[in-house]
């Protein structure tokens, strides 16, 4: 498939195949650039150009990575894996796709590495209780129709995480974890062909949230929920069929949470 829409937006990127990638759409396009600021800046502008769904911007450096709430994303030189994926989904797809995000990059993280992975609410990926991925959904909406959405998707690899004090205690690495380099083509091979498969069953009606809940680690647990307005504590007692968590306050109500972070309490 040509990659002719990107080619106006891209600064000479490296166009890569790769091998063996099992997709229909997902990866076909992929634009990798060896320094960027943010793969999701690159992504978003090519997919206003009219970029098809499914192209891909990777980097081997983000020297701007971010995350939510203009949180920054820490990706330096080959230690980690920085994707971001156009894609064009319905209005109830993009609602669900948080959850087809983090499914797929904990499954994918299982297969390329034989761990086992946790997910956090809303799409943490952690091991062993410390973030090895996290997640970023940027789109953008004409009227209520969905004119893009990108899901940028951000794998410690080969990172050693006491380099960097910031993140040192909360987070992790595919090598910290496993003990050896880890391939990051692989990894990615692994990542597209996961999130196409979950994206294409989602769309077909398969039940994601299920899955997706029955990996979370944040169930059942105390929580400190921080919704951006305000601070809840309680119980984390459930997840409804949209993600929203819903929380058990102490004084017994319930209050519905749709977006947010979460600590979890001892
Ligand atoms: C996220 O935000 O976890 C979403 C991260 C998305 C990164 C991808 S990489 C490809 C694409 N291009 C981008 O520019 N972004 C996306 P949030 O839940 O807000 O978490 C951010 C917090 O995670 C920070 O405040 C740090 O505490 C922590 N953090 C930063 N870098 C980290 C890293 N490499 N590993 C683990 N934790 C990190």
């Amino acid at each position: 498939m040509p990659g002719r829409v990107l080619d106006s937006v891209a600064e000479q990127p490296d166009r890569r195949l790769i091998e063996g990638l099992n997709t229909r759409f997902i990866g076909h396009n992929i634009f990798h650039y060896p320094t960027i600021p943010s793969t999701q800046d690159v992504a978003m502008q090519a997919a206003r150009a009219g970029a098809f769904e499914g192209a891909v911007v990777t980097a081997d450096e983000q020297t701007s990575g971010r995350g939510r709430l203009q949180r920054s994303w820490l990706s330096p030189k080959d230690g980690s894996l920085s994707v971001s994926v156009i894609l064009r989904p319905s209005a109830r797809e993009l609602a669900r796709l948080f959850m087809v995000a983090a499914l797929a990059a904990a499954r994918s993280i299982e297969k390329a590495t034989g761990l086992q992975t946790e997910l956090k609410w809303p799409n943490d990926v952690l091991i062993d209780k410390r973030k090895v991925c996290g997640i970023l959904i940027e789109n953008e909406l004409r009227g209520s129709a969905v004119s893009w959405a990108v899901v940028g998707i951000g794998i410690n690899i080969n990172l050693d995480t006491s380099e960097h004090p910031e993140i040192a205690g909360m987070a992790t690495s595919l090598s910290a974890e496993t003990g050896r380099r880890v391939s990051r083509s692989e990894m990615l091979k692994c990542l597209l062909e996961e999130l196409e498969a979950v994206y294409l069953a989602s769309r077909g009606g398969a039940p994601v949230h299920q899955e997706w809940r029955a990996r979370l680690v944040t169930l059942g647990t105390r929580v400190r929920a921080n919704t951006g307005d305000s601070i809840e504590t309680g119980c984390a007692e459930s997840v409804d069929e949209d993600g929203a968590l819903l929380l058990r306050r102490d004084d017994g109500s319930l209050v519905r949470i749709v977006a947010g972070d979460v600590t979890l309490r001892a």
